[in-house]
């Protein structure tokens, strides 16, 4: 059985396996560079040079003979990643080549790293706290630039910050309700009436600490639409030109388009960026009633896909205008409260736009005209539906972190609470201190092996 936390030497391979020009074999832990040096070709050199040093040579197998031709990156603890001494060792990207050094190292002394185990000990060893090793994931997943530009500022200590200054603000609270509870009843008595009537100092400051709270919850969900995405589906009557709009977003023919009503069956879905927003996009069947069961079931396929969409782009045949059957879809339960946005669809030849139940947005998917200015209103549907954060403000991005937050959010409102009822001290300082608790985990300041464990086995190896 192996367990994170131990400080034995490791080795992963950090780049994804198959052909390529190279490959980063990474290596860490007690006698990294030694147990190495036994399968390179210039030992001597490797053994002997500063950190932050790379040296060229071969790695050898068992016998001597040449594996690969490589770069060793030397890191000589506390300067590196994981704090420990290391190597990252850069060959030739091909499988046979990975394989050959991964096992050259197995037989030196090397163990397989588990998933996160180097950035887990990064966090044991203080160059990160949990905030800042989380975030390492989230770039490695991040699909748009807002996504990576959101983690590099928590990788940055952002949040941390942000974090620690809230929490120093909660611990001044603590300190001063402390404070009054070390009072004799003589001193107590002399204590500033105001205060006394109030029970709980500086509470100023506690409402201050829980606003902060409410704010970076409430940033939680904008966080995730940037790292997770939000799935937008493309509805409307057959022939409104839903898998010409799709293609024309997809910047790709994917889905078939065709003069007859009815063409999409299965619904096709791809992956765009919107404003920075990872967006699933999902052309449907067009909505009607039908006779064939083919056509009914991809119907069918399509409401239940709208149910679950974040967004709804509805579109309406601009040559033929608002019909009956839009109107009533538009009034269906399916989509009612859904963000909606309405397209005005063939605007290279379309009428006149007429009153719809949504601003509409007047674009031809022929043309491309309008196509920016729609991609805009998806944006603004999905962050209004989102919103909360107030825009510049780093927001907390995994379950983990909104979990505590929501936590400590509750503590803290239920000690105002009691202050405000006049409660002893004595009753309101452990709601206190169990809301500093919880932001000391989101950093990692108090933290339990299992919550570890269970965070970093959620990375890839070799991170
Ligand atoms: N002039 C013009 N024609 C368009 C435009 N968008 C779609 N069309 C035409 O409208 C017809 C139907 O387009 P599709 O994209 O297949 O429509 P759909 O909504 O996916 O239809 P179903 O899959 O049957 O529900 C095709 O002949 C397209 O070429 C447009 O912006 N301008
Ligand atoms: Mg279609």
């Amino acid at each position: 059985m192996i367990f994170y936390g131990d400080d034995s030497p490791i080795a992963a391979l950090a780049t994804p396996p198959g052909q390529s020009a190279l490959a980063v074999i990474r290596t860490s832990g007690k006698n990294a560079v030694e147990l190495l040096a036994e399968r390179f070709s210039a030992p001597g050199k490797l053994k002997t040079v500063a950190g932050n040093t790379i040296v060229y040579g071969w790695m050898l197998g068992k016998d001597r003979s040449r594996l690969d031709e490589t770069l060793v990156s030397v890191y000589r603890a506390p300067k590196s990643y994981t704090g420990e001494d290391g190597a990252d060792i850069s060959c030739h990207g091909g499988y046979a080549a990975v394989q050959a050094v991964l096992k050259a190292l197995h037989e030196a002394g090397f163990r397989d790293a588990l998933p996160g185990e180097f950035t887990f000990r990064a966090f044991m060893n203080g160059k990160l706290d949990l905030t800042r090793a989380e975030s390492v994931m989230e770039i490695v997943s991040a699909k748009t630039g807002k996504a990576r530009a959101g983690a590099v500022r928590r990788l940055s200590g952002d949040l941390e910050a942000e974090i620690r200054a809230v929490k120093e603000k909660l611990v001044r609270v603590l300190a001063g309700a402390e404070l009054f509870l070390d009072y004799s009843e003589d001193e107590y008595a002399e204590a500033d009436a105001d205060e006394r009537s109030g029970m709980l100092p500086k509470r100023e400051l506690a409402r201050e600490a829980l606003a902060e709270l409410r704010e970076l919850a409430a940033s939680f969900r904008i966080e995730s639409l940037y790292q997770e995405g939000a799935l937008a589906v493309i509805a409307g009557r057959p022939n409104a030109g839903k898998s010409s709009l799709f293609n024309r977003l997809v910047k790709e023919d994917r889905a078939i388009v065709a003069e007859s009503p009815g063409t999409t069956r299965d619904w096709l879905e791809a992956w765009i960026a919107v404003e920075g927003i990872p967006v699933r996009l999902a052309d449907t069947a067009g909505i009607r009633d039908s006779s064939d069961i083919v056509e009914r079931t991809g119907v069918e396929r399509s409401i239940e896909l709208i149910k679950r969409a974040d967004v709804v782009l509805y579109i309406v045949d601009g040559t033929v205008g608002l019909v009956d059957e839009d109107k009533q879809f538009l009034h269906s339960k399916e989509i009612a409260g859904k963000p909606l946005v309405m397209v005005w669809n063939k605007g290279d030849v379309a009428r006149e736009m007429t009153e719809t139940p949504a601003r509409a947005e007047r674009v031809s998917a022929k043309t491309g005209e309008g196509v920016l200015r729609l991609s805009a209103r998806i944006a603004e549907a999905l962050v209004e539906r989102n919103a909360g954060m107030e825009s510049g403000r780093i927001g907390v991005a995994s379950a983990r972190q909104k979990a505590l937050v929501d936590r400590a959010v509750e503590q803290v409102a239920d000690a105002l609470d009691m202050a405000d009822k006049g409660k002893a001290l004595d009753i309101i300082a452990p709601s206190l201190k169990e809301a500093v608790d919880c932001l000391g985990e989101i950093t990692g300041e108090v933290s339990t092996a299992d919550i570890l464990e269970v965070m970093f086995s959620s990375f890839c190896v070799g991170k």
